[in-house]
């Protein structure tokens, strides 16, 4: 039996790659933080449904001897480093937290490997912002970075970590620059969730309005079920390497918000506000990937389209409200 470690597993996409692990027949570990432990029935309610199923091990991305502890008494094959402070805004507000979680973080978890299990094979979440300002589009594994936020910095270091472990010490280490991917999972401060979880308010009467940012900001938005499949095509290769995850195409928030107000019968005009807290200091305008190294190479593809998407985010949240 294979035996994976998940870090950030109770976030949106280490519950989905935890569900696909356990269906492959996996055992499956994940990191989690001390606090989570006291907080269970909030901090694990993506992964409630799998508990009794995964073993759980407490250690901070930032203390190297924590996630050492859990690395060396562990015998994995393959790790998906997926813990990250993944909001970019907040990476504005914090960029020091977000470099030192998100870049010491990474380099604590391959040094531990390479000192305890060098042999087990590991995934790298990297991203669509690394490309940031972007100088050709669509964007592939040959598009020069330009990040635009702390984030963005962090990731960019982050993949330079596993590519230099993978050619120094000859590690399995891929790096996955996946772009937008998102589920009725996500966080409520990402902009999709927002939306969903707005339309559903305003459709049961609890919230007035919904207030956003950049309405014409362009993202190429996937389903996270889809990508997490991409990850682990990636350890299964018999050589370690960089591949973009994308659908291909890109959308406005905009177009999202007509979308999702639409599918509960609203008309988006009339209750989207512009409003400038919610706008960043500088940012990636349009995103979109060309995954076709990862389709020819992992046979990966898409499932989900946008439409689709977006349907099932706003009748998740419509259940959610009770508003359907
Ligand atoms: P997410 O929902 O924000 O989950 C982040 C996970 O990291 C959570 O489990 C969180 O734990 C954990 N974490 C954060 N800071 C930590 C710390 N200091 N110590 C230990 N654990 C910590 O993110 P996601 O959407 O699943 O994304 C997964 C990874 O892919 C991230 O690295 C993200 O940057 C990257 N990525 C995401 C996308 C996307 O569109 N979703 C695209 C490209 C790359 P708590 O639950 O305790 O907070
Ligand atoms: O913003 C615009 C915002 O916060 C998407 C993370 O998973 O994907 C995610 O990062 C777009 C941006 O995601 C609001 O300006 C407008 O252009 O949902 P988001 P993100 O920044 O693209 C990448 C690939 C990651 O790697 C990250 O970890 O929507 N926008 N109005 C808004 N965004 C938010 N959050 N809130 C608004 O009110």
């Amino acid at each position: 039996m294979k035996k994976a470690l998940i870090t950030g597993i109770t976030g949106q996409d280490g519950s989905y790659l935890a569900e696909f692990l356990l269906g492959k027949g996996y055992e499956v570990h994940g990191i989690v933080r001390r606090v989570a432990l006291e907080d269970p029935s909030r901090r694990f309610s993506r992964i409630a449904g799998i508990l009794g199923k995964v073993k759980l091990h407490p250690a901070s991305l930032e203390s190297y001897a924590s996630i050492f502890r859990v690395i060396a008494g562990t015998p994995i094959d393959e790790c998906y480093h997926l813990a990250a402070q993944s909001f970019v805004a907040e990476s504005f507000e914090d960029g020091f937290s977000t470099l030192n979680s998100n870049i010491n973080g990474t380099h604590h978890v391959l040094a531990a490997l390479r000192e305890a299990n060098p042999a087990c094979r590991f995934y790298f979440a990297g991203t669509s912002e690394m490309f940031g300002k972007v100088t050709e589009s669509p964007q592939d594994e040959r598009t020069p970075f330009n990040p635009r936020s702390p984030y963005g910095i962090s990731k960019v270091a982050g993949h330079h970590l596993a590519i230099n472990y993978r050619e120094e010490y000859g590690m399995h280490c891929s790096s996955g620059i996946l772009f937008n991917h998102e589920s009725p999972r996500r966080g409520h401060e990402y902009v999709t969730r927002k939306i969903s979880n707005g339309v559903a308010r305003i459709k049961a009467g609890r919230q007035k309005d919904l207030r956003l940012g950049n309405l014409d900001a362009r993202r190429d938005w996937g389903h996270a079920a889809d990508y997490v499949d991409a990850m682990w095509r990636m350890l299964q290769q018999d050589r370690p390497d960089t591949y973009v995850v994308a659908t291909g195409e890109t959308h406005s928030v905009r177009e999202f918000c007509e979308i999702a107000f639409s599918e509960a019968g609203l008309d988006y005009k009339e209750w989207v506000v512009a409003d400038d807290q919610f706008r960043r200091p500088v940012e990636a305008e349009v995103l979109m990937g060309n995954a076709a190294r990862a389709r020819k190479i992992l046979g990966w593809k898409k499932s989900v389209d946008f439409p689709s998407l977006v349907r099932e985010m706003v009748h998740a949240d419509l259940k959610n409200e009770g508003a359907t």
